[in-house]
């Protein structure tokens, strides 16, 4: 068993190689038991928790990588900066190990669309590039104990440990012929001996929950919250516990045993960087820190990375979101993007702006109408295009929308000039069809249509009056632009359909007053 405050992982490393050897990841459940009970109520009663500024060698400093310029800021214990690179850039996912052993964590990034892994050895500029599985999730550990930190990749729900790929030339990659299987939902990967017994373990982290992978599937650990989780001995008992970088507020949490104390925290952080953390060695320390800077970067449609992954979590959270957390800029996120817009009443772009971290920071919802005998109903508020849906008097999905547009036009169905208005009022939903179907005039209408042959066709209608109703259509625009009915995306429409029912209240206004 460990000593509270146990000295560095250099020495920690050479006295356990020789009996851990071979140990792997490969607990039972038994076994796994007695770590998490270990690491649950805690056997090292002198062990600070979470105290980050205990000095020492033995102790976890954290980092930054700043993905526009391929630089890397390693912050000491004392607070100072030591700046290295340049190293990677936009799209790679930032890693540190110790590749040669020698007690001192370096950089390297895994390049998910190449396949590529470059792993840089101190401040050597030569680095060595590994083929490695392309689209997966990287994570970095001493899984077999043997000193040496290697990098494995998970895909498609498993994770083959690789105990090799450092820093020789040619490495071949040899895959553990037992894989672990990853959780469903998994934003990222963390290593660390979190039970201190040498070798390292992996965690992984989804909407904020940790969960450990053993040999006999995921184990729930504990709860992170809000962040890109980083680990590290941060106390030097020997035992790795979790951290956090909270992008909003341009911060590291340092967590001790879980459930005790706060976490340590240590505002670090600029728009756009991306959090690593290990043991960096004797830094000069004399670099300027990155230009301290809360929130996220500009983004774009197409672009990919952990900065995507937390607006996409923050979206959901608002429920602005319907979408997969899978770190892409794609047309559901900027879709939610545009619904934030429309929420708080700032210029309707589709990408997410270099101001929209402050309007973010004030998000809230604007005035809606109090309906205490309507806990479950749906609110369309013309005037910022978005509907509300309340379960059990709660805004669960905030949905844009483009109503009627206005102008006026030849309906083939009704042979007849008629406006393109949504109608206002109090209704009740009371028609529905899953799929393609026909604009529907009556409850008998059937979905007969054909989407791609010119039929004018709606998706999975929900009718409030007849020749209107909430559906499915593409395109959604930023203004009011349909005939006369709700268009939301189809996607939209398809996360709804547990949301909604035949007979629940359906209000549609223009602009709900302001009480005062
Ligand atoms: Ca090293
Ligand atoms: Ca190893
Ligand atoms: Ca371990
Ligand atoms: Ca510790």
């Amino acid at each position: 068993m460990l000593r509270a405050g146990e000295q560095g992982r250099g020495s920690r490393y050479s006295d356990w190689v020789a009996h851990e050897r071979g140990s792997r990841l490969r607990w039972s459940g038994g076994a796994l038991a007695a770590a998490l009970l270990v690491v649950s109520f805690g056997v090292f009663p002198g062990a600070p928790a979470g105290a980050a500024e205990t000095p020492g060698a033995g102790v976890a400093s954290v980092g930054l990588f700043d993905p526009a310029t391929g630089h890397w800021y390693l912050r000491d214990d004392a607070g100072r900066t030591t700046r290295v690179g340049r190293f990677g850039g936009a799209g790679d996912v930032p890693l540190m190990g110790d590749w040669d052993g020698d007690g001192v964590d370096t950089p390297a990034v895994y390049r998910a669309a190449a396949g590529r892994l470059f792993i840089r050895n101190g401040r050597s500029p030569v680095s060595f590039v590994h083929p490695i599985l392309p689209g997966g999730v990287p994570v970095v550990g001493d899984f077999d104990g043997d000193g040496r930190d290697t990098v494995s990749v998970a895909k498609g729900g498993l994770l083959f440990i690789n105990d090799r790929l450092g820093t020789a030339p040619n490495e071949p990659l040899i895959l553990d012929p037992f894989p672990l299987s990853v959780p469903k939902g998994t934003e990222a990967l963390i290593g660390g001996d979190f039970d201190g017994d040498g070798a390292d373990e992996v965690a992984a982290v989804g909407q904020g929950m940790v969960e450990l992978l053993t040999a006999s599937g995921p184990v729930p650990w504990q709860y992170l919250g809000v962040g890109l989780p980083v680990a590290g001995d941060w106390d030097g008992d020997g035992v790795d516990t979790l951290g956090g970088y909270d992008m909003w507020r341009a911060q590291f949490r340092l967590f001790g045993t879980p459930g005790r104390g706060e976490p340590a925290v240590i505002d670090y952080g600029a728009a756009g960087m991306l959090p690593v953390a290990g043991y960096f060695g004797a830094l000069p320390g004399t670099d300027s820190p990155p230009r301290y800077g809360a929130g996220l970067p500009p983004m774009d449609l197409g672009e990919e990375g952990p900065q995507v992954l937390v607006l996409q979590q923050e979206l959901a959270r608002r429920h602005l979101y319907r979408g997969p957390l899978d770190g892409v800029f794609s047309d559901a996120t900027s879709h939610a993007v545009m619904a934030f817009h429309k929420v708080m009443e700032v210029e309707r772009t589709w990408v997410w702006e270099a101001t929209d971290s402050l309007v973010m920071a004030r998000f809230r919802l604007p005035p809606l109408p109090v309906r205490p005998d309507e806990p479950d109903r749906v609110e369309v508020d013309l005037g910022r295009q978005v509907a509300y849906v309340f379960r059990d008097g709660q805004v669960v999905e905030i949905v844009p929308v483009s109503s009627g547009g206005g102008y006026r036009y030849y309906s083939d169905f009704r042979e007849m000039h008629v406006w393109a208005v949504t109608p206002r009022g109090d209704f009740t939903l009371y028609r529905h069809v899953v799929g393609w179907d026909w604009v529907m005039r009556t409850e008998e209408d059937t979905g007969r249509c054909r989407p791609h042959s010119g039929d004018y066709c709606v998706y999975s209608p929900w009718n409030f009056a007849p020749w209107a109703a909430l559906h499915g259509y593409e395109p959604v625009p930023e203004y009011p632009v349909s005939h006369g009915c709700i268009r939301m995306t189809l996607w939209d429409a398809d996360a709804l359909e547990d949301d909604l029912f035949v007979g629940m209240p359906f209000h549609v206004w223009d602009e709900y007053p302001t009480v005062g």
